[in-house]
């Protein structure tokens, strides 16, 4: 079945071409967002994709199919028959505000008139060519697909995902007996964790189930405990399910071949999979807006070379996430390559992981040494010594090429827009003098973009928020700010009220002394509303008052950068690892103000649960600070005095 050997570039190198299915149908570009509002999971995602292979002439090389729709009984063994309903029926809803309804019940999901049909392609297409794998017809197979799947869970739609595609073809191989198919490794490296798949396989042996996701803790995309490193299946299933979860973004190609070669590759020559399917997201990719990570296509082209080893090379690649355009279609042209001919490449890498990689990839071992004797080695000191730095990072200059992109931001605000924050090396108290060389340059890029900035404590007074920006001590503050690099005053203010519960917590600050500040809970609640008022600053501002408001701070790490503002839209509030020492290092996105965003600070949602259950106190504001919240709302020509007392009153009594 294999094709004959082929030169390469003309040397006298000799490679195997292999039969490589692709599934691309441009039906599967029908679900998209009501109104065609802007979306990361939009049709252009596949599009890209496909133009680039064409363009590469690599479809030349492979069997191209088209999608074919799924039939109910094979979702049925994923999926209940309520969530098969809903997705089946969703398109011949009569208006487009009854789907809206319904997609409002579930998180990150929205329906469209083509949602049902593309749902059943994708899911389709990926059990079509698993089959022809299965069989031998193909030696693997590439399923451009869309809408993703991992976050599908048995009966719930969730994180853009409808139908679990990979797990519906997982289940479809292991039922059709006579396959042969008695295991199955599923790869999980899209950039979130597969929580849907990890779910429908949690005590099923025949599936190893392996995630690597950013995590931060559980404070990461999908919130929560399932993709911890503890969760390793149950009953028959235990050991089967493995998840190596980041705790930092910024994770590029040394992390995961750190991963791969320390877990992935030890635990898959143990398990001897007969096949393997690869939840191929391409979120971690380097310039991805939500991912924050930065794996390369040659990374991923590693990644991928490795896994051809088992299974006599079965594999099965099915797309999940990945929204930077060119950075997507640049890593799915790698792998395809790499499914034709198995290139020889050099692997050596100039950067080294983070050392919070080798602290993880020693917890995971060490979890799962029972199930997988192979974890149970200590990991010798010469190799988990060798860590990367923030410098070596940056000094790549391979990621300025894809910085770039159909949906990314215009090409002068490109090249070190990713690199900001990092870059500055502003020490606590730095003044404009201590600001380097290198940092101007991205400084200059920021201050070209406006951002609301919406404050909801002290900051609504303007001679106080001044202080953040020209530095100096306003009325009732203990100590002075040191002020934004750039002086200039915001180029506007106004008011605005949000659905958002302020309340007052801590026991003292530095700036006020001892009593609560003011914190705006990241989640929304139409019961509530709170005042905010807006200074439109310039997103180098921004990062400056970040700094302010977070004392005692990493300086090596990002802040807020444009690819940040790029997906909190999306996100809604991102956590800055950079600044997780300080109290308002969770930016939240409230919308926007004559098209620009409006971001304020506040306490993450974990915070929020330490502050119900008592960890963290609550407590009322001190004087001199809620005088100044009351000064802010009057002066804002917001409420009388005694409106603004009782409004501050209510919030520093009424219990969360
Ligand atoms: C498939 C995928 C991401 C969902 C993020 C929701 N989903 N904020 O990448
Ligand atoms: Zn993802």
């Amino acid at each position: 079945m294999e094709f004959p050997p082929d030169r390469i570039n003309g040397t006298e190198q000799l490679s195997v071409q292999r039969r490589v299915g692709l599934v691309y149908d441009e039906r599967m570009c029908k679900h998209s967002t009501p109104e065609a509002e802007r979306h990361p999971e939009n049709p252009d995602r596949i599009r890209a994709i496909w133009y680039k292979l064409l363009s590469a002439g690599i479809h030349h090389r492979c069997m191209v199919f088209d999608a074919k729709v799924v039939e109910d009984k094979y979702i049925a063994a994923v999926h209940t028959s309520n969530h098969i309903d809903l997705i089946k029926t969703i398109s011949s809803k009569k208006t487009a505000s009854q789907r809206n309804r319904v997609a409002a019940r579930y998180n990150s999901i929205y329906f469209n008139e083509g949602s049902s049909e593309s749902a059943y392609l994708a899911a389709g297409s990926v059990l079509e060519v698993a089959e022809k794998v299965a069989k031998g017809e193909l030696n693997s197979a590439f399923a451009i697909v869309r809408p993703p799947g991992h976050h599908a869970e048995e009966n719930e739609p969730m994180g853009f995902c409808l139908y679990n595609n990979v797990a519906i073809a997982a289940r479809f191989l292991l039922n059709q007996k006579d396959l042969g198919i008695n295991k199955i490794l599923i790869v999980d490296w899209d950039v979130h964790h597969g929580n849907g798949t990890q779910k429908m396989f949690w005590k099923d042996p025949r599936v190893l189930f392996f995630s690597v996701h950013r995590h931060e803790y559980g404070s990461f995309y999908p919130t929560g405990d399932d993709g911890s490193h503890v969760m390793i299946g149950e009953g028959p299933g235990a050991g089967y399910n493995i998840n190596v979860p980041w705790e930092n973004g910024r994770c590029g190609d040394a992390d995961y071949i750190a991963v791969w070669d320390h877990i992935l590759i030890p635990v898959a020559k143990d398990f001897n999979p007969d096949i393997i399917i690869i939840s191929a997201g391409f979120d971690a990719a380097i310039g991805d807006p939500l991912g924050g990570c930065r794996v390369t296509p040659h990374g991923y082209s590693i990644m991928l070379k490795k896994l051809m080893k088992f299974s006599r090379g079965k594999i099965i690649m099915a797309l999940e996430g990945g929204y930077n355009l060119n950075s997507l279609a640049n890593s799915v042209v790698a792998c395809v390559e790499m499914l034709l001919e198995d290139k020889p490449v050099a692997e050596s890498l100039e950067v080294y992981p983070f050392e919070s990689t080798w602290r993880v990839i020693k917890a995971v071992r060490e979890k799962l040494s029972t199930f997988w004797p192979t974890l149970a080695d200590k990991l010798p000191e010469e190799l988990t010594s060798r860590v990367t730095s923030q410098h070596q990072i940056y000094s790549s200059q391979s990621e300025d090429e894809y910085e770039d992109g159909p949906n990314t931001l215009p090409e002068d605000l490109e090249n070190d827009v990713t690199i900001p924050l990092s870059k500055l090396n502003l020490s606590e108290d730095a003044g404009s003098d201590q600001v380097t060389a290198t940092s101007q340059a991205w400084r200059s890029q920021l201050a070209k973009i406006d951002v609301w900035y919406a404050s909801f404590g002290s900051n609504m007074s303007e001679p106080r928020f001044l202080c953040y920006i020209q530095g100096g001590q306003a009325e009732g503050m203990k100590r002075p700010c040191r002020g934004a690099v750039d002086k200039t005053k915001p180029k506007e203010v106004m008011w605005k009220t949000v659905p958002h519960r302020l309340f007052f917590g801590r026991e003292s600050t530095a700036t006020w002394g001892p009593g609560g500040v003011a914190f705006l809970n990241p989640e929304s609640n139409y019961q509530e509303k709170t005042f905010i008022c807006l200074y439109k600053i310039t997103l180098e501002q921004f990062n400056d008052v970040l700094l302010q408001e977070n004392v005692r701070i990493d300086t090596s790490s990002p802040f807020f950068d444009l690819n940040a503002l790029d997906s909190i839209e999306y996100e809604k509030t991102i956590s800055l690892e950079a600044l997780k020492d300080g109290w308002y290092h969770n930016v939240v996105y409230l919308g926007k103000e004559n098209d620009i965003p409006i971001l304020t600070m506040t306490c993450t949602r974990t915070a929020v649960e330490g502050f119900k259950s008592g960890k963290i106190p609550i407590c009322a504001p001190p004087k001199e600070y809620a005088d100044t919240l009351v000064r802010g709302l009057v002066q804002g020509k917001q409420l009388s005095e005694d409106e603004a007392v009782s409004y501050i009153q209510e919030a520093a009594t009424k219990p969360l």
